[in-house]
């Protein structure tokens, strides 16, 4: 997971302004969805599309004839068409199609005839003929599932044009600065905009660097490398213990992509809470400063708890929803777990500490245990569906103007009139 100026969602650049005339082909314009896109590539595509003669428009209008998105299934890409059409107020009835004409015509320098795998499917048929429950919280996602040959196939498989894109310069140094921690899209960019190309520029030319920029790229390799599920869960016993010596009574719990059962992910999230409302304040600092006093800290900042729930039910942050508890974004030093033969004795990995008050613990639960995409769309469904608004603090119904507390994750699904998802059926 990202920190908070990571988590909250980059503006990144957006494709250059307007599209060079009618272009070559007179018959087609495109409009290329950002969603799970992301910005970069987008603006990069349409670049590489306009340089073959195509005309690619920046926003939707009734012009456009062909509507290309990566990623996404049909029905979003739907939705993502019904809400244009209602921001421009105007029709259209563009083809809607996946990355794979996109790459194809660009590869033959000329738009290719569509055909019906190029078709982003808009009623998506689940096994047995069954029709796909439209919102993923609505269905069960393994971590491994019965498409996984084709998804892998999808995701790994070679494409030419792909592989271009892949090796082009500015993929690879945007690729190469956005994990450092602490680094985005826009840092990145202007980076590589500079000149600067590798970590070791970086180094050199003394560029300047923020306190956790600089704790990113000394800890480059290791934050990197995957955290392994026993990593975490040592990581979650050094909590714990620091936890019982402040509060006993106090929980730690794993949540994320561990909690859906994940064998590895990219850092360790846990949360704290203690039963009895309001014993859990003051509780993060002092289990901070002694783990570091232990050594077992590299980096580490801390965010103050700023949520109120008389501030009312809002969104907390639009797209991206950010929640505004207590938490510590830090490296942990930890012992390597390889014993004598390891290469070295110790691994630096990342780790949030986030702090819930009791009643809002559930939907903090909720809320980190991810996927992202799961969260995203239980959070649709809610405000689509419900009229309610969720968050990792609360969830309110706006029909009735009140908040529905909540003790389990399984009441907040109960109010959702939601079947139960089990947190490993939520890898969507
Ligand atoms: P990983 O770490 O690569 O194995 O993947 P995950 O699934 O653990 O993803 P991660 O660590 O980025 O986030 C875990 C969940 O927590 C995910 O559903 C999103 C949620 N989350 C992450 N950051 C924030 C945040 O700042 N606020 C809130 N409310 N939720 C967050
Ligand atoms: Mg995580």
């Amino acid at each position: 997971m990202a920190l908070v100026p990571l988590k909250k969602r980059r503006r990144a650049p957006s494709p250059p302004a307007g599209p060079p005339g009618p272009g070559r082909f007179p018959d087609v314009v495109l409009c290329l969805v950002e969603k799970r896109m992301g910005a970069s590539r987008r603006a990069f595509l349409t670049q590489l599309a306009w340089a073959k003669g195509f005309r690619v428009d920046r926003a939707y209008s009734a012009a456009v004839t062909h509507v290309v998105s990566e990623q996404n299934s049909g029905a979003e890409v739907a939705q993502w068409l019904e809400q244009q059409r209602e921001e421009c107020g105007d029709g259209g009835d563009p083809a809607l199609l996946d990355i794979s004409w996109f790459t194809e015509s660009m590869g033959a320098g000329r738009p290719v005839e569509i055909e019906s795998r190029h078709r982003l499917r808009v009623a998506e048929l689940a096994p047995h003929g069954r029709q796909m429950a439209p919102y993923a919280c609505q269905r069960r996602t393994p971590l491994l599932h019965s498409n996984q040959p084709l998804t892998d196939v999808l995701e790994d498989g070679v494409c030419a044009e792909v592989e271009r894109v892949k090796l082009s310069e500015r993929y690879r140094t945007m690729k190469l600065f956005t994990k450092i921690f602490g680094v985005g899209v826009r840092t990145a960019s202007r980076w590589y905009q500079e000149g600067l190309r590798t970590l070791l520029d970086l180094q050199e030319r003394n560029t300047k660097l923020t306190r956790q920029q600089q704790a990113g790229l000394r800890h480059y390799g290791d934050l990197n490398t995957p955290v392994e599920r026993s990593e975490a869960e040592s990581t979650s016993r050094a909590v714990q213990e620091a936890v019982k010596r402040f509060l006993p009574g106090a929980s730690v719990t794993l949540a994320g992509g561990f909690r859906r059962g994940k064998p590895r992910g990219h850092d360790v999230d846990l949360l704290l809470t203690h039963p009895e409302e309001g014993r859990e304040v003051g509780l993060l600092s002092r289990v901070v400063s002694w783990l570091d006093s232990q050594g077992l800290i590299l980096y580490q900042h801390s965010q103050e708890n700023s949520y109120g729930l008389r501030e009312g039910p809002e969104p907390l942050g639009g797209r991206d929803v950010m929640d505004r508890f207590e938490r510590c974004f830090s490296i942990f030093r930890l012992e390597a777990q390889g014993g004598p033969g390891a290469p070295r004795g110790w691994k630096a990995v990342r780790v949030d500490l986030v702090v819930a008050p009791v009643s809002q613990f559930p939907f903090a639960l909720l809320g980190w245990t991810g996927s992202r995409h799961f969260e995203r769309e239980l959070r649709r469904f809610a405000s689509r569906e419900r009229k309610m608004v969720l968050n990792s603090h609360a969830l309110y119904d706006t029909r009735q103007n009140l908040f529905l507390p909540a003790t389990s994750e399984e009441e907040i699904f109960e109010h959702l009139g939601l079947e139960y998802v089990p947190p490993a059926q939520r890898n969507a």
